[in-house]
C-alpha cells in the first residue's frame, strides 16, 4: 500500500532544491552565515536521508528510530520488542555506539541498498538485524543517545532522527527533565513528525505521579497529543537474557504495529511528516536565501571600498601630473642642471631621464600604496572583510606594485623617446609633458608630440590602476558570491510549492 503518493513533479522539484541547497555557499562571516551552513547541512541530510527515499518509495516499510539520552533504556527497549538481544544494552555509558536496524527478513532489500541514511556503509556504521519476530512493514533502529559527549556522536543521533518516520522517544525516570532531549523533541515538532514517547524505567511505586509530570511537561512544550508510554523498573523487570517482560512492551508494540500496518494510518503518519518537513523546508531554505542576500551585499560593499579607494589614487595621479607635481625635488633639480649654463653633455641627460622616471615611479607607488592601505583598512574594519583584509595587506606589501611602477615609467620613456627619436629631443618631450615650462622650442608639431605623450601617460597610469584594483576584485571574486544564489533558491523552494 502506498503511503503518500506524489506526482513526478514533486520529486523532481524537491530533488532539484536539494542539490542547489548542497551547492549554497556562505563564506563570508557576514550575520547568520554559521547558522546558514548548518542550515544547509541539516537539509540536505534530511532530504536524503527521509524524504527523497520516502516519497520515490512510498510502500517502504516504516522506519521508528528509537533515540533519547543514555542509559535511558534503549537498547533493552528494542530488544524486549523483537523478543531477543539484537543489539547490546549494558553498564557502560554509552553502549550503542553503532546503530542496529531490526527489520522482518522480507524487509531487508528495502534497507540493504543506501535509499535510506545513504551515508551509512551497512555493517560498518550501520547493523542490519533481520528477523521475524517483528510484522513485516515496520523496521525498529536502535539509535545511539542523542545528547552523546563527542560530537560524531550527536550528529549521528541528529540524522537517524532526520531519517525517521516516526520517533520513540525514550527518556528514563532519572533524565525526563534533561535540556538536550527536550531541545531534540522541540525540532520534532516542528518538523512535525510522527512521535511517541516512552518513559522507561520508571520505580514502581512513583509511576502514576511521574508520567503526570511527564504528561504536563510535554502539554507545555506544545506535545500535549503525542502518544505516551511508561514502562516500571522493578530490580528484577530485566530478567534472563536481559528482556522486559512482554507485557511491559505491549502497549508499544501494538502501537508500532498498527502504525505499520493499518494503511490508513499509515498514510496519515506519513503525510503528516512530509507536510511538516515540506512547511519547515520552505521555512529554512528562506533562511537560506535571506544569508545569500547577505552574503552578496557584503561583497558588494567590500567592492566598493576597493573602488573608492583606487578611484581616489587615480584621481591623485591625474591631478599631479596635470598640475606639474612631477616636476619637484630632484627632477626639477636636474632640469635646472639640464637647461642652466653648467650643461656639458649625455652626463645631465641620462640623470634628468632618470630623475624623470624615478618622480614618476615614486608617485604611482605612493598612490598606489594608500590606496592599497585604505581599501585593506576599510576591509578589517568591517566583519566580513576581516579575514580577507590579511591576504590583502600581504598582496599590497609585496614587492609587485613597485616593480610595476617602476616598470611602467621605463615604458612610458621609451615610448616618448621614440615619439622625439631620442637624444634630447626626448628628454625635453618628457620633461615637457611633466609641466617643465620651457618643453616647447617653438618647432612645428611640439604641442602635439606633447600632448600625445600626456595622453600615453594617462592611458598608461589608468590601466595601472585598473590592474591594481583588479588584484582586490579578485580575492573577492574568487568566493563567487552572486546574487544567483539567493534568486535560485528562493526559485527552487516555489517550485516545490507549486508541485505540493
Ligand atoms: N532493572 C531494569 N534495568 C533496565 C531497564 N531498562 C534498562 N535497564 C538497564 O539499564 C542499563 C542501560 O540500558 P540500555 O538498554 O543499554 O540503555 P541505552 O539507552 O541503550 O543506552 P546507550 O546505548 O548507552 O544509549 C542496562 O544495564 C540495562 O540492563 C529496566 O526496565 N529495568
Ligand atoms: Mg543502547
Amino acid at each position: 500500500v502506498a503511503i503518500v503518493e506524489v506526482g513526478p513533479g514533486l520529486l523532481e522539484a524537491l530533488s532539484a532544491l536539494r542539490d542547489r541547497v548542497a551547492r549554497a555557499r556562505f563564506p563570508l562571516p557576514a550575520p547568520g552565515s554559521a547558522a546558514a551552513r548548518r542550515t544547509r547541512d541539516d537539509l540536505v541530510a534530511q532530504l536524503d536521508d527521509h524524504l527523497l527515499p520516502r516519497l520515490r518509495s512510498p510502500d517502504a516499510p516504516l522506519l521508528a528510530v528509537v533515540g533519547g539520552s543514555t542509559g535511558a533504556g534503549k537498547s533493552t527497549l528494542v530488544n524486549s520488542l523483537v523478543g531477543r538481544e539484537v543489539s547490546p544494552a549494558g553498564f557502560l555509558r554509552p553502549t550503542t555506539r553503532t546503530p542496529v536496524l531490526v527489520c522482518h527478513t522480507g524487509d531487508l532489500p528495502w534497507f540493504a541498498d543506501r535509499r535510506v541514511l545513504p551515508g551509512l556503509e551497512r555493517g560498518g556504521d550501520l547493523r542490519l538485524e533481520p528477523t521475524d519476530a517483528l510484522p513485516p512493514g515496520l523496521a525498529l533502529l536502535d539509535a545511539p543517545d542523542i545528547d552523546s559527549l563527542d560530537a560524531r556522536g550527536r550528529e549521528l543521533a541528529a540524522e537517524l532522527v532526520c531519517a525517521a518516520d516516526v520517533w520513540v522517544f525514550v527518556t528514563s525516570a532519572s533524565r525526563y527533565a534533561d535540556a538536550v532531549p527536550w531541545h531534540v523533541l522541540r525540532t520534532a515538532r516542528e518538523h512535525d513528525v510522527t512521535l511517541v514517547t516512552v518513559l522507561d524505567r520508571v520505580p514502581h511505586p512513583v509511576v502514576p505521579e511521574l508520567s503526570e509530570t511527564f504528561a504536563e511537561m510535554l502539554t507545555r512544550a506544545g506535545l500535549g497529543a503525542v502518544p505516551r508510554f511508561t514502562v516500571p523498573e522493578l530490580p528484577e523487570s530485566v530478567g534472563l537474557g536481559g528482556l522486559l517482560p512482554r507485557t511491559a512492551v505491549a502497549g508499544l508494540r501494538e502501537w508500532l504495529a498498527a502504525h505499520a500496518q493499518d494503511p490508513q494510518v499509515r498514510a496519515a503518519a506519513a503525510r503528516r511528516t512530509v507536510d511538516g518537513a515540506l512547511e519547515s523546508l520552505r521555512f529554512r531554505v528562506g533562511e537560506l536565501a535571506a544569508a545569500s542576500a547577505l552574503q552578496h551585499a557584503a561583497v558588494l560593499r567590500l567592492s566598493c571600498n576597493v573602488a573608492d579607494a583606487y578611484a581616489e589614487a587615480e584621481r591623485e595621479i591625474a591631478h599631479t601630473v596635470d598640475t606639474g607635481g612631477l616636476m619637484r625635488g630632484e627632477a626639477q633639480a636636474r632640469w635646472l642642471e639640464y637647461v642652466g649654463p653648467e650643461y656639458t653633455g649625455t652626463g645631465e641627460r641620462e640623470r634628468l631621464r632618470d630623475a624623470l622616471g624615478a618622480s614618476l615611479a615614486a608617485l604611482l607607488r605612493s598612490a598606489l600604496d594608500t590606496a592599497a592601505r585604505r581599501a585593506a583598512h576599510l576591509w578589517r574594519a568591517d566583519a566580513a572583510g576581516r579575514a580577507l583584509a590579511a591576504e590583502a595587506e600581504q598582496l599590497a606589501a609585496g614587492a609587485g606594485t613597485r616593480h610595476r611602477a617602476v616598470r611602467l615609467a621605463e615604458e612610458w620613456l621609451a615610448g616618448v623617446a621614440a615619439l622625439a627619436g631620442g637624444g634630447d629631443a626626448a628628454v625635453r618631450l618628457a620633461a615637457a609633458a611633466f609641466g617643465a615650462g620651457a618643453g616647447t622650442d617653438g618647432r612645428g608639431g611640439e604641442a602635439g608630440r606633447i600632448d600625445r605623450a600626456s595622453r600615453d601617460l594617462h592611458a598608461r597610469t589608468g590601466e595601472l590602476v585598473r590592474l591594481e584594483r583588479e588584484r582586490r576584485y579578485a580575492l573577492l571574486d574568487r568566493l563567487d558570491v552572486t546574487p544567483d544564489q539567493q534568486i535560485e533558491l528562493v526559485a527552487a523552494v516555489s517550485a516545490v510549492w507549486k508541485e505540493r
